[in-house]
């Protein structure tokens, strides 16, 4: 008799709070306070360092940090701490309303370096415990457990903490996992136990656990859908999975419809995509001591043609050829400028980089001290699939500025 297949375990990983447990890991003294992110500028933070310089900043009094009612500006928050959340504050709320919520929280910007550091950091240690992984932005993966050992003990829950734990030991950042059979319902589950929580769904659970929820809990029934869904008195999940596929089908459109009855009834059969196509490759490398264009001119200029080459060196191990070519800085007062240029066809040869870098870096000040260099090469082909294009592509607009443009992350990255 052959064995019955393993059945379906997916995870959904998300990490907790996750822009501001990264600032914890610089400032635990913070941890237990209510913090919120946002504000977008470095400037507190560098006001701070500036001031402290003499100690590590895991010595900097808490009184130091700015409170959320001494700010001023606009903009909205970013995340905020668990203890935050108790005030009622959390992502996308104006910094004016959450300020008359909790004045005593701290405000703390987001370093984006650091965030993009942990996030590529998280998604390997997970890679290297269960391969099947796809990348659903900066702080959450989708994870195929269903062959991986002990993937299928207790639903699940055991491979879960194994990769939860190790998160923490390799990074100090906490996770939730939900693992279920599909997605769609796994998705949901790492809600349940957050934060630093694991939560087993089986398809024998949907009636009991996913039924009762809010019908937005569902990825896929957004703000409109929801408004409709209200007018027609659904309110939950379950009032969904109450109704015949064909009246979904007639107030919803024919595939949207259907595939919120199958939503509702917690059916997804969507795979795990692992990696897509990298779209650009990038070193970089910050100094041991702050450099000045002029001054350490030769010493620059050979770590310049270096990081080219090893951008070359990346680009033929993996086959790829590029034809957005750019630098990214950042000065010793913790700026960052990138600056690119788009040439004519496909590339990988270290010559050729290294040239059209040295343009860019024309464009960018250099009258302060550096502390990092970076290069870097986008618009990526596979080598042998890179045809001549240029003829009908619109170049990239000199002097752009650009941020890392990164499939399936938030627009900041
Ligand atoms: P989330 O995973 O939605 O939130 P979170 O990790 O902060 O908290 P939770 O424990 O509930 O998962 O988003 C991940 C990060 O993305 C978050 O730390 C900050 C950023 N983010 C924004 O920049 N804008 C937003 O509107 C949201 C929701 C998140
Ligand atoms: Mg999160
Ligand atoms: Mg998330």
């Amino acid at each position: 008799m052959p064995a019955d297949p393993p059945i379906r375990r997916i995870a959904h990983l998300d990490m907790d709070a996750f822009f501001a447990s990264v600032e914890l890991l610089r400032y635990p003294q913070l941890r237990g306070l209510p913090i919120v992110i946002g504000g977008g500028r470095r400037k507190v933070d560098e006001i701070i360092r500036e001031k402290y310089s003499d100690r590590p900043l895991s010595e900097i009094p808490v009184e130091a940090f700015p409170l959320l009612k001494d700010y001023v500006g606009r903009g909205v928050i970013t995340t905020a701490t668990y203890p935050a959340r108790q005030f009622g504050v959390g992502s996308a709320m104006g910094m004016m309303k959450a300020a008359k919520l909790a004045p005593d929280a701290l405000v703390l910007p987001v370093d984006f370096d650091e965030v993009r550091k942990y996030s590529r950091q998280f998604k390997s240690i997970i890679r290297e415990i269960a391969p099947v992984v796809e990348d659903r932005g900066v702080d959450e993966v989708y994870i195929d457990f269903t062959e991986v050992p002990g993937g299928q003990r207790e639903g699940g829950r055991v491979l879960a903490r194994l990769i939860q734990k190790a998160i923490q030991q390799q990074t100090g950042l906490t996770c939730s996992i939900g693992v279920a059979p599909n997605k769609l319902i796994a998705k949901m589950a790492s809600e349940f136990n957050k934060p630093n929580g694991i939560s087993i769904v089986y398809q024998d659970d949907v009636r009991t656990r996913i039924w009762p929820l809010p019908v937005r809990k569902i990825n896929g029934i957004g703000p409109k859908a929801e408004v409709k869904l209200h007018k027609l008195h659904l309110l939950t999940v379950g009032d969904i999975a109450a109704q015949e596929r064909e009246w979904l089908v007639d107030n919803f459109g024919k595939s949207y419809g259907a595939w919120m009855h199958d939503a509702a009834w917690g059916r997804d059969d969507r795979p795990v995509v692992t990696e897509s196509e990298p779209v650009s490759m990038s070193r970089e490398t910050t100094f041991d001591r702050d450099l000045h264009a002029v001054r350490d001119r030769a010493e620059l200029g050979a770590i310049f043609t270096d990081l080219c080459r090893q951008v070359a060196g990346d680009l033929q191990r993996k086959g790829y050829v590029g034809k957005t070519i750019g630098i990214k800085l950042r000065y010793d007062d913790f700026r960052i400028a990138t600056r690119d240029q788009t040439i004519d066809h496909f590339t990988d040869d270290p010559k050729t980089i290294r040239q059209v870098a040295g343009q860019c870096l024309k464009r960018v000040q250099l009258e302060r001290r550096l502390r990092l260099l970076g290069v870097r090469v986008g618009k990526l082909e596979k080598a042998g699939a890179a045809v001549e294009t240029a003829a009908n592509e619109a170049p990239a607009p000199d002097g752009a500025d650009t941020a890392e443009a990164r499939p399936g992350t938030l627009d900041l990255f």
